[in-house]
This record gives structure tokens, C-alpha cells and sequence, in this order.
């Protein structure tokens, strides 16, 4: 080991790891490629790994998980402070004494017969001042495949963590996959994070949902920086200008989709371009010059399959068709590739559903059965989306113009509104909700508050996490702080209808979006905030999609429905008692007198 650091802190806690699960072997993960190859061979000599076409889909590879291991378990995922106060009203909360100890008895002896993978990784470009290490122990080699692709991993990252304790150490044990006894374990204040009986993506990729979320929301509390469950865009406009916006949205309600989007013709021939910067999580900080900047901490993107084609989004399947791994996606056995519900409308027919079953895929189909898993999974390099921001690598970050909250509400929430300013702004995005969907185990189509998108994800007391947006907004001159704004693409007719065509045609709304930041276009103020004037809204192209009266309808303001979110808002704010910040207070009170 002493080859690899002579970092104390790191060998000491791997040594004691060791002495607790016996692996049979330990490989430290240097970043070359060589060893990657080497481990995908071994992964397909196991049946963990199933290498598809070669000339279709070079280094692509597709992994199934346990058929009752699919999504993150919010249920068994649990912020282990000192004591629940701190962990707030929303998390699952363990003492850690009792924690370890329990993980422990689940880990020890788990690798016996298995290799250790130790895998070293940065948050973040390697040595940005953003940036943030971790060092995953793992007996699988999904999880380190995907770690190679999702972070930036090697030796080089230990070479910039030097002799610093200042890194987040992870446990993952696969176990025996016992539903029973699986875990998803954060200890902020020790920086540890275990994870067992799990092989699933977002409970496994320790430096994801739980390091780049859960531990470091709470490093951002301490430290004076934010963690966001937020994609970041750039939009060149035809000036030339790019403005960033970094906006937030509950699990599979869109955000890869909003991160690459295509914009429409009309856009495209004045000169209007898409970037993307990240498509799930931000890390956020003040800059020199007094605005705040956002970095991708992430390397790679681990997006839901079903629906991502070649029209809804064209640059997320062709970051797909190269060094990509699929999980829990239907398999063609003619041409040894991959199918996902919405691909096309093909179904191979000779197919093998996500479970491995072999199976006519048409005649599956018209049984009404998925062929592959609806949280079915790609983990692509980020390098291969062909949008790609200049500014990925960009250790300072990008400046952040706009903040956008929203989530999927059949009714109510119109299509955008804007926060009367950074208080009532952090109002809107605390009081967010959204219809549940297949990227947590559970109820599907259930609407529930996630206040930030950050119900599953903040690693500490939710009202704490309101009170330090608030502070932030303190710091910040109100003429260089974000503006803050909410969206719904998912509004519906009374017969169930999408009324916005969604997609590239949300560039529509983020050019009102940019003109608002820029003081270019007026506003209606309303009870909830400011509307756009429909004829604002540029519909060019979609006149006979969405009539001047119906993009009026979905901006409206439908008072009683708002009476009653006001009143689901306020049950949902006596949660948190006392710790409610008064901003959040006043803000209802606000809201409640302007209903009337
Ligand atoms: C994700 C999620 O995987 O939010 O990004 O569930
Ligand atoms: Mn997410």
C-alpha cells in the first residue's frame, strides 16, 4: 500500500476496513486504462458485466443489478449525527454508535473470497480549489467501472491529496444483496459514508447522491458553499453572450433533458446554443467578483434510459454510444445492443428484458410489459456529449445568472414564474412539489414536497439548509445574486393532455428566463410572483401545438388552488417548528394575504 500514498490517515483507515471485511486481495485503482480493460474482461468472465457490439457500441457494456435492487432505497438511507435534531424532521436518522456498530456486523467478513477495489477520486477537477476527494473501498467491479466514468479516479488524486485528512471515506459491500439489510449510511461529521446490500447505481456510486449531495451539503453549511441537486446550462445567445443557469428538479423529472436540449429551428438559425455544464449536481461558491459560480463535480452522466431517443434527446444517446455502461436496459440479441421503452418503436423481437428472460419483444410489449426496467440506467463519459461546455474543466466554475426550481404538477403550478426576489425565491424552492417517480423505490405519480430536490439528498436539518440559502442571499449584492424563478413542463388538460410541448421548446421559456435577468421584458405581478405575459413567450413554430389561450391558461394563477397549496405548505412548515426561518414565514404570510 505504501507505494500507492504514504498518506496516514488513508492507510490507516483502509488497514482497519481490511481487517473488517477480509478481502482475499486488494487492487488500488490507478486510472490507466489498461487496468479498466483488464477489469471489464474479468466483469464479463463473471456475468457481472455482458460486453455488447463492439463496432455499434464501443466499450459499452450492460449489467443487471438484483431484481429487487433497482432504484435508491430512501426508506434505508439515514443521516447518522450526533444526535436526530440534527438530521431535522425529514431524514431517517441512526445514532452513529449504533450505526457503525450494526454496519460493521453486516460488513465484517463480507469480502472473504472477493477483492478489495480501493478507488481514489476527486469531486471535481483534480486539484480545483472546488473540488473535493474520496476514497471508495468496493467489492464490485460495476461500481468501479462506473466510479471511472462518473468521477475523475487514480493516483493522481492522491498524489493532490498529499497528507491531508480532509477526504470522505466510503465503504460499499454488496453482501448477500439482502433487501433486509441493506443501508445507505452518511456520517457528516465524520466524513464516512457505507453503503451495504446494495449493487444500484445511486446507492453504490458513493461519490454521487452520497458524497457530492449528503456530506457535501452539509461541507457547504460548514465551509460557506452550496450543494445542489441542480444541472448547469450554458445559453449562448445570438449577442454572442453565454448566461448560465443552474436549476433543480426532483429525480427523472427532466434534468438531463433540460441540461442538452436542442433549441428549436427558429433559435438555432439566430444564433441561440445550448452548453451543458452538468446535468445533476452543482457545487456553488462566491466568486472573486462577488457573484456566485457552479461546478459539475461530476465526470460523467448517470441518466435514466426510457424516453431518451434521437428527439427528446439527441446529445444524451450519443454520449451513450461510446465507453457507456447500461444498466438494467433490455438487450437485442440480434445485434447485441441495447432497448429502452421510447428508444423507438421497435421492440427487438429477439430480445432478453432487463431481467435476462429471453423473450419475443413485440409480443412482450403487447402483453403491456416493460422490457426494460423504467429506472433502467446509462452511465456515459461526459466527454462524449456532443454539447459539451468549454467551461467543464473550468476549475473556478461558471457565474451563475439564474436559479430555476420546478417539478412535475399536473395542475396548478404554471408554466414559469419569478420570485419577488432572493427570500421569497428560496420560498418557492423550499415549498416545491412533485408527482414521485421511478428513480426512488416506492409509490410512483404521488405528489410530495421536495423542497430544492433536496429531500433525499440534504445531509443535514432542513431547516438549517433554508436558513443558509437565506444567508448566503445575505452576502450576496442583490445586483449580482441569481435571480430566482419556478418552472412546470408537466402542466395538464382535464383529459390528461401535456399543454407544453416540453424539450427543446423550454428554450421558450428560459429566453424569458434570461431576458427577466438581463431587465429586457416586463412582468405581471401576481399573488405567487411575476407571470410573463403570454405574448412574451415566443411561440413561433408551435402556434398550432399551443394557442395564445392556452399558454394563457397555463400561466395562470387559479386562486383557490393556490388557497389550498398555501394550506398544504403550512401543514408541511409546522414540520420544523421553531427552526423555520422567519423569511419562510413571511413569505406565507405574504402569499396568503395576496390570495386573499
Ligand atoms: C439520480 C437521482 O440518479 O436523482 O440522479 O435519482
Ligand atoms: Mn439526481
Amino acid at each position: 500500500m505504501e507505494n500507492y500514498t504514504t498518506n496516514k490517515s488513508v492507510l490507516s483507515w483502509i488497514e482497519d476496513k481490511v481487517a473488517l471485511v477480509k478481502p482475499d486481495n486488494i487492487v488500488w485503482i490507478d486510472g490507466t486504462n489498461e487496468q479498466i480493460e483488464a477489469l471489464r474482461a474479468e466483469g464479463c468472465s463473471t456475468g457481472e458485466m455482458i460486453k455488447l457490439n463492439q463496432e455499434l457500441l464501443p466499450d459499452c457494456y450492460l449489467h443487471r443489478t438484483a431484481v429487487n435492487d433497482v432504484a435508491r432505497v430512501e426508506a434505508r438511507t439515514f443521516i447518522c449525527t450526533k444526535t436526530k435534531a440534527e438530521a431535522g424532521p425529514t431524514n431517517n436518522w441512526m445514532e452513529p454508535g449504533a450505526a457503525y456498530e450494526m454496519l460493521y456486523d453486516i460488513a465484517r467478513d463480507s469480502y472473504k473470497g472477493r477483492t478489495m477495489y480501493v478507488i481514489p477520486y476527486s469531486m471535481g477537477p483534480v486539484g480545483s480549489k472546488f473540488s473535493k476527494i474520496g476514497i471508495e473501498l468496493t467489492d464490485s467491479i460495476y461500481v468501479v467501472l462506473n466510479m471511472a466514468i462518473m468521477t475523475r479516479t487514480g493516483l493522481d488524486v492522491l498524489k493532490a491529496l498529499g497528507d491531508s485528512d480532509d477526504w470522505v471515506r466510503g465503504l460499499h459491500c454488496k453482501c448477500q444483496i439482502d433487501p433486509e439489510k441493506r443501508y445507505i449510511c452518511q456520517f457528516p461529521q465524520d466524513n464516512t459514508i457505507i453503503s451495504v446490500n446494495s449493487g444500484y447505481g445511486g446507492n453504490v456510486l458513493l461519490g454521487k447522491k452520497c458524497f457530492a449531495l449528503r456530506i457535501a451539503s452539509y461541507q457547504g453549511w460548514k465551509e460557506g458553499w452550496q450543494a445542489e441537486h441542480m444541472l448547469i446550462l450554458g445559453l449562448k445567445k445570438p449577442d454572442g453572450q453565454i448566461r448560465y443557469i443552474c436549476a433543480a428538479f426532483p429525480s427523472a423529472c427532466g434534468k438531463t433533458n433540460l441540461a442538452m436540449l436542442i433549441p428549436p429551428e427558429g433559435y438555432k438559425k439566430n444564433g441561440y446554443e445550448v452548453w451543458t455544464v452538468g446535468d445533476d449536481i452543482s457545487w456553488i461558491r462566491k466568486g472573486p467578483d462577488g457573484r456566485l459560480y457552479a461546478i459539475n463535480p461530476e465526470n460523467g452522466f448517470f441518466g435514466v434510459a426510457p424516453g431518451t431517443n434521437e428527439k427528446s434527446n439527441p446529445n444524451a444517446l450519443k454520449s451513450t454510444m461510446k465507453g457507456a455502461i447500461f444498466t438494467n436496459v433490455a438487450r437485442n440479441l440480434d445485434t447485441n445492443t441495447v432497448w429502452w421503452e421510447g428508444l423507438d418503436k421497435n421492440p427487438p423481437v429477439n430480445a432478453e428484458e432487463w431481467t435476462g428472460i429471453k423473450c419475443n419483444g413485440v409480443e412482450w410489449k403487447a402483453e403491456g410489459k416493460n422490457l426494460a426496467h423504467p429506472n433502467s440506467r446509462f452511465t456515459a463519459p461526459a466527454k462524449n456529449c456532443p454539447c459539451l461546455s468549454s467551461e467543464f474543466e473550468n476549475p473556478q466554475g461558471v457565474p451563475i445568472s439564474a436559479f430555476v426550481f420546478g417539478g412535475r404538477r399536473a395542475k396548478l403550478a404554471p408554466l414559469v414564474y419569478q420570485s419577488r426576489d432572493w427570500n421569497h425565491g428560496v420560498f418557492v424552492g423550499a415549498t416545491m412539489a412533485s408527482e414521485t417517480t421511478a428513480a426512488a423505490a416506492g409509490a410512483v405519480g404521488v405528489v410530495r414536497r421536495d423542497p430544492m430536490a433536496m429531500l433525499p439528498f440534504c445531509g443535514y436539518h432542513m431547516a438549517d439548509y433554508w436558513q443558509h440559502w437565506i444567508d448566503i442571499g445575505k452576502t450576496l449584492d442583490p445586483d449580482k445574486a441569481p435571480k430566482i424563478f419556478n418552472v412546470n413542463w408537466f402542466r395538464k388538460d382535464d383529459e390528461g393532455n401535456f399543454m407544453w410541448p416540453g424539450f427543446g421548446d423550454n428554450l421558450r421559456v428560459l429566453e424569458w428566463i434570461i431576458k427577466r435577468c438581463e431587465g429586457k421584458v416586463d412582468a405581471q405581478e401576481t399573488a405567487i410572483g411575476y407571470i410573463p405575459y403570454a405574448k412574451d413567450i415566443n411561440r413561433e413554430g408551435i402556434e398550432d401545438e399551443v394557442s395564445l389561450e392556452s399558454l394563457d391558461s397555463i400561466l395562470d394563477v387559479d386562486k383557490a388552488l393556490w388557497k389550498d397549496e398555501a394550506a398544504g405548505i403550512e401543514e408541511f412548515f409546522k414540520k420544523f417548528g421553531d427552526k423555520l426561518p422567519a423569511e419562510l414565514k413571511e413569505s406565507l404570510a405574504t402569499l396568503k394575504a395576496n390570495l386573499g
